[in-house]
């Protein structure tokens, strides 16, 4: 091979090698740079939070730099307590019964809810999950109607998933008729269960 040709390979590879090493030396200094102008900005100028607090005589107050606490209220009136609406709607937010699919069996096979609740069917295993009214494989028994009349299911009304899901796969119903209903797999409808209705 041609000397010039190793010699321009050479140029080369010393040239990429050093805009890695330029990058890679580079980059602390950078960082090390923000920090510092990140932490001279906020100790001139302090952002507190944007939220406000409401005052007895209906004003309300925001937070003061440099402490951020929330400035006072007029003279004679007092800071109102905080809603804890927040802590209400996350209590309320999840109250639906839980059964897992693990590739076999549901668990647990028998719960008892109340009428209106929902179930929640969660496939946590790699098989599909196809929840289905009894019986297989009309799913007639809790809606009335066969899979091939509710599917798709658009009125949620059939307790029919009407289509497997894989893993994390998730389907919801809500009970609206007091009974025992009992469901299984349709796609492998050895699985099964029952749900109580009062
Ligand atoms: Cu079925």
């Amino acid at each position: 091979m041609n000397p010039r040709y190793y010699t321009i390979i050479i140029a080369i590879v010393i040239l990429v090698g050093g805009i890695f090493a330029f990058n890679h030396w580079s980059k602390p200094d950078t960082s090390n740079n923000d920090d510092t102008s990140m932490s001279e900005e906020n100790n001139e100028g302090i952002a507190c939070a944007q939220d406000v607090r409401e005052c007895s005589d209906g004003s309300f107050v925001s937070r003061v730099a440099p402490s951020c606490t929330f400035a006072n209220c007029p003279e004679g009136t007092t800071l109102l307590p905080t809603d804890e609406i927040d802590s209400e709607s996350t209590t309320t937010e999840d109250d639906a019964t839980e059964i897992i699919y693990d590739g076999n069996n549901f668990s647990p096979d028998s719960v008892t809810i109340g009428q209106g609740d929902t179930v929640r069917f969660v496939n946590k295993s790699n098989r599909p999950m196809w929840v289905g009214s009894d019986l297989h494989p009309t799913h007639t028994i809790y809606g009335g109607t066969s899979l091939r009349e509710h599917c798709p299911s658009t009125g949620n009304t059939a307790f029919d998933q009407c289509e497997s899901v894989g893993e994390d796969g998730v389907y919801e119903f809500t009970f609206d008729k007091t009974g025992k209903w009992g469901y299984h797999n349709h796609v492998s409808a050895s699985a099964s269960g029952e749900i109580i209705v009062q």
